[in-house]
């Protein structure tokens, strides 16, 4: 490389990190920050999968990562920009060089740098630093031609010695002014991503078939259940939890507080003990929010149970052990738990019954015995692991062919197998199933198609599941009331 093609890299990195640094400096972490917003477009842009893969191996130091990253990225290109436009400028108009290259380097910074922050006013300053940068390394002092990046060797380091000094008073800049509020946000924005790539990521999991289930409901389409006509309307500014009863500290979290602790995000299906066989009261979401176990080490639980208590004053008393392992959630699908799901937070217990998902929950009080909850006071039953369920979404009939498709639910056993008759149950087939989720408590969806046959008249069709303890669902239809329904799912069809 010779010394004249050396310099002209230096320029361009020079004048791409000194603009990123005037950003930093003037904007610290805000959403105007160049780094900031171009992080953000880059983790949109990025595959789902690759992004929650590095944010779950890194945690929270993968958001400092891709942040250096996007600087880094970001820098370069607008240094290129700068570079480009700076030439452009010598060449259209030689005599006013290099005043006509100085503003196109500006302007041609300028253009990203708005598309990526969406403001011109926020990042005229980076574009005035770093085409001036620029035109500063074409235009060091030279022997030959005017604006030719052909300086002496001992004025580039001196340059660059100068550029290096104003990136650190920069960046000493940006750091003093940066607030916790904002690196806050982002982290916010960060998780929220997240969640919206793991929910994509679900989509790649799923079965083809006509009228099949999706793995995740809209959170539109998710079904709710609740004891009063209209949900409590809660504030998260006012909303606060508190842990109170048998604790060797009695706290009240606040919403910001529940936000700082670590972040889980979470695959779940609900369903409701009143959904029966056929029935509509089953869904599954991605949840985001904290381990309850993390939020209870800070109070020092000294009891068995843990009575929780919603805004609706509908409660469940659930062991302390299943508590630790619950979920304390805040988010449904990337989103912001909607009000009629518990907003803003509610719980989800492993391996149980809808009911036990205490929304809207404002209290969490450590007792030493089981009492209970709103439901066993009227006759219900059913503390335990969901039962399993198999159901029939959809018959089709593509061409001469028929194809059953539908989904299964075995709570935190998962679902091993769903096996298909077509003669009433005495022979079963193994059904095709949606690839497993990493977590077990999901649903997954199911198809089968008949081969055609010119003989039949019509298919006896019964399907069941078998859970991830290698047990069959029972033929034994029974009611939702007490206990939660049990039976294949079963329907008669002509071929
Ligand atoms: N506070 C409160 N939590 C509650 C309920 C309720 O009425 N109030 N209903 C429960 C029942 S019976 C079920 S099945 C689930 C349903 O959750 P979803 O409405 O988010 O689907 O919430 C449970 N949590
Ligand atoms: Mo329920």
């Amino acid at each position: 490389m010779t010394d004249r093609r050396l310099t002209v890299v230096i320029a361009i990195l020079a004048s791409g990190v000194s603009a990123v640094a005037t950003s930093f400096a003037i904007y610290a972490t805000t959403e105007d920050f160049l780094v900031s917003s171009f992080n953000y477009l880059l983790l949109e842009v990025l595959p789902g999968a690759f992004v929650s893969s590095i944010i779950q191996q890194f945690g929270n130091l993968a958001l400092e990562l891709s942040l250096i990253f996007s600087g880094g990225v970001l820098s370069v290109i607008l240094g290129v920009g700068a570079f480009v436009g700076f030439r452009l400028g010598v060449r259209v108009a030689p005599a006013y060089d290099p005043v006509v290259g100085f503003v196109l380097a500006g302007v041609v910074i300028l253009l990203p740098a708005v598309l990526v922050v969406g403001s011109i006013t926020a990042v005229v300053p980076s574009a005035l630093v770093g085409a001036g940068v620029l035109t500063l390394f074409a235009t060091l002092p030279r022997s030959s031609a005017p604006t030719e990046f052909d300086a002496d060797r001992r004025t580039v380091v001196t340059s660059v010695a100068g550029v290096v000094a104003f990136n650190v008073v920069a960046h000493a800049l940006g750091l003093t002014r940066r607030d916790q509020r904002a690196e806050r946000e982002l982290q916010e924005r960060a998780t929220r991503l997240e969640a919206e790539h793991l929910v994509e990521a679900v989509e790649d999991h799923g079965l083809e078939g006509e009228g099949v289930k999706p793995l995740i409901a809209d959170v539109g389409d998710f079904f709710q259940v609740d004891i009063n006509p209209s949900p409590p309307a809660l504030e998260a500014d006012t909303w606060s939890l508190s842990v109170t009863g048998l604790v060797a500290d009695e706290r009240e979290f606040a919403y910001e507080d529940v936000l700082e602790m670590e972040t889980v995000h979470e695959y779940k299906a609900i369903r409701c003990l009143s959904d029966d066989i056929d029935g509509d009261e089953l869904d599954m979401a991605l949840w985001t929010g904290v381990r309850i176990g993390d939020l209870l080490s800070e109070v020092e639980p000294e009891g068995e149970y843990a009575m929780l208590t919603g805004a609706d004053d509908y409660f469940y008393s659930i062991p302390l052990s299943d508590l630790e392992d619950s979920l304390l959630a805040f988010g449904m699908n990337g989103l912001e738990l909607p009000a009629g799901h518990g907003y803003p937070m509610r719980v989800l217990v492993p391996d149980r019954w809808g009911k036990l998902h205490v929304k809207w929950l404002e209290e969490i009080e450590i007792i030493d015995a089981e009492e209970g909850g709103y439901w066993e006071e009227r006759g219900w039953h059913g503390m335990g692991p969901v039962n399993a369920v198999t159901k029939i979404d959809r018959i089709n009939r593509p061409g001469d062919r028929i194809q059953i498709v539908g989904h299964a639910y075995a709570g935190g056993r998962g679902v091993d197998a769903v096996e298909v008759s077509i003669d009433g149950g005495d022979t079963w087939e193994d059904a095709e199933l949606s690839e497993p989720l990493p977590d077990p408590d999901t649903i997954r969806q199911w198809r089968y198609e008949i081969e055609p046959d010119d003989e039949a008249e019509g298919f006896e069709i019964a399907a069941r599941t078998v859970d991830g303890d290698g047990t069959v669902e029972p033929e034994e239809r029974t009611d939702p009331f007490p206990d939660g329904a049990t039976g294949w799912a079963t329907r008669s069809i002509n071929a």
